[in-house]
């Protein structure tokens, strides 16, 4: 299997994340990316090749042009204000108040674009951003062009990101970013299955009123777990997308057995569907030693739904999402990769 990736990752290197009242290193490092790419030479997975570049045209195709205008400037009008550290905000439109747009003050509209406030924007966020959906699109690419598989090592993760939101660690939504590309070149139906620890939040609100990409996700219960306002089962998709979003939320705790037997469900789901492609967001965050998930999936159960996913036999792009667990991440993405290829 190919793996495309960017060494301009290493421009998101935020100093901070407010986690439990501290700020603190951020969890979502660069050493992550590092550790993947020892594991992917080590084990012969296959070569590691760069992104072509593509500029906004793929990402304008999900996300609001006024969002990826905040996103191109919000550092340096933060900067502007005179603030010394990281971009992080404090103040949010929340219920029972009125504003219908970004106000004009950095710090307002900081609040209307997150959707969280532990992921501090700091200089380099914007080009690595940009980079990490350039892989995406090149590794879509290679499906589309013939790839059985292809593998885009997207850093900074995407899926929690939507069309004007932000948060979770991500900016730019890699994996919608590349479904839209694929539905352009032509695969008429794409399957987008979510299997990162967390909720794809923004993924689903990218998708939920569309019949032509279905979005599956099993992931934490936001009862208990972030993003904590989206990923209900009650959520199932919205007007000519009623049926075409599937949520398996879990329990905290949850072991293999009752993971695969929801993956299960939702290969299924993805043969009914007439899927021309599949996608998967590839969250390793499930593995039982994960410092901020509660699942407690075995670095082996990683290549055992790897297996699983080749089953339905479709042309597959794994996107990277989360993974937390920096030692053994690499070994843990790239049994999901191995497992498929069999
Ligand atoms: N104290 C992804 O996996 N909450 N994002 C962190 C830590 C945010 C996860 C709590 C988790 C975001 C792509
Ligand atoms: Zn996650």
């Amino acid at each position: 299997m190919r793996t495309i990736h960017s060494e301009k990752h290493r421009l998101r290197a935020p100093q901070t994340e407010l986690s439990g009242g501290r700020l603190v290193r951020p969890f979502e490092c660069p050493e992550r990316v590092e550790h993947i790419l020892s594991r992917i030479a080590q084990t012969g997975l296959g070569p590691v090749e760069p992104p072509v570049a593509h500029g906004l045209g793929p990402a304008r195709a999900i996300h609001a042009p006024d969002y990826l205008d905040f996103l191109a400037t919000v550092w340096e009008r933060w900067r502007a204000a005179g603030h010394e550290g990281e971009a992080i905000p404090t103040v949010w439109p929340s219920r029972r108040m009125g504003r219908r747009g970004a106000p004009q003050a950095i710090d307002g509209a900081l609040g209307w674009y997150a959707l969280a406030g532990e992921t501090a924007i700091s200089s380099g966020t914007w080009e690595a951003a940009q980079a990490a959906a350039d892989v995406a699109v090149t590794a879509a690419d290679l499906v589309l062009g013939g790839a059985r598989s292809a593998f885009a090592l997207c850093r900074p993760p995407g899926h929690h990101a939507a069309q004007d939101m932000y948060g979770g660690y991500c900016f730019l939504n890699n994996a919608a970013i590349a479904a839209q590309r694929m539905r352009e070149a032509g695969a008429e139906r794409v399957a987008l299955l979510d299997v990162d620890f967390h909720h794809g939040n923004g993924t689903q609100a990218i998708f939920e009123d569309r019949a032509d990409v279905l979005f599956l996700s099993l992931h934490g219960d936001p009862a208990q777990e972030f993003p904590h306002f989206l990923g209900g089962a009650d959520e199932t998709g919205v007007g000519a997308g009623e049926g075409f979003t599937v949520n398996y939320p879990l329990p905290p705790g949850t072991g293999y057995a009752a993971w695969a037997e929801a993956l299960e469900d939702a290969l299924g789901r993805v043969a009914a569907f007439g899927a021309d492609a599949l996608i998967v967001s590839l969250g390793v965050d499930t593995f039982r030693g994960d410092p901020i998930s509660s699942f407690r999936l075995e670095s082996d159960d990683f290549a055992d739904y790897g297996r699983r996913i080749a089953r339905p036999g479709l042309p597959t792009l794994f996107v990277m999402e989360g993974g937390y667990a920096v030692a053994e991440i690499g070994v843990n993405v790239v049994n999901v990769l191995t497992g498929f290829e069999g």
